[in-house]
């Protein structure tokens, strides 16, 4: 019996030997392949090659993008807001665009030739000033993913984005009737669509 039981621990020892080495010698392997051995070494060198090679090279392109980046990373493609001349028979309107309000000088106008001065006071976000015709009252205008969907309404014209601490002008000939003035910037802030219209930037507006 005693030797029976011997017998059997000294085969378990041996297996849990064996088991052990095998693990080791696996192990060792593993690290060999994964850090040093010449066929990890050569799987590796292919891979980060191209990947490095397309890095860099991406990189160093847009180095010039990259600069660019930093001042476009809210609105990639505003810049300074840009004046036109005032034709002499227009009427001027001043309009401030800011976080988050659209507001005219004047809430009304005669109709005809009217000249917008757009002043964006931010302080943060580029903005853009759209005018709509439409009956609807601005809060019932129809939004998709936080942009006023501009394919059902009429959309006079507009001023594309423009930076803060900048002014921007359009001239338009506008008949009587109703109008809602928004910004129809819909941004990811931090995970979150910011919807510039949704938070407040549209106010309405008529011509007489
Ligand atoms: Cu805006």
């Amino acid at each position: 019996m005693s030797t029976t039981w011997t017998t059997r621990l000294a085969a378990l020892v041996a297996v849990l030997f064996l088991g052990l080495g095998v693990a080791v010698g696996v192990a060792c392997s593993d690290d060999d392949d994964g850090s040093g051995s010449p066929t990890a070494v050569a799987d590796p060198d292919p891979e980060a090659d191209p990947s490095a090679e397309a890095d860099p090279d991406p990189e160093a392109d847009p180095d010039p993008e990259a600069s660019a980046e930093p001042d476009p990373e809210p609105d990639p493609e505003a810049g300074k807001g840009e004046v036109s001349p005032k034709s002499p028979d227009a009427e001027q309107l001043d309009v401030v665009l800011k976080e988050w309000e659209v507001v005219p000088a004047s809430a009304s106008i005669a109709a005809g030739k009217i000249y917008f001065l757009v002043t964006n006071e931010g302080p943060e976000d580029a903005h853009e000033f759209v005018v709509v015709r439409t009956s609807l009252a601005p809060d019932d205008l129809p939004i998709v993913d936080g942009r006023v969907n501009e394919d059902v309404v009429d959309i006079v014209d507009e001023i594309e984005p423009f930076l803060p601490d900048s002014v921007a002008s359009i001239e338009l000939d506008l008949p009587a009737g109703s109008y809602v003035l928004l910004c129809n910037i819909a941004e990811e802030e931090e995970g979150e669509l910011e919807s510039h219209v949704e938070l407040g930037m549209r106010t309405a507006f008529t011509v007489e």
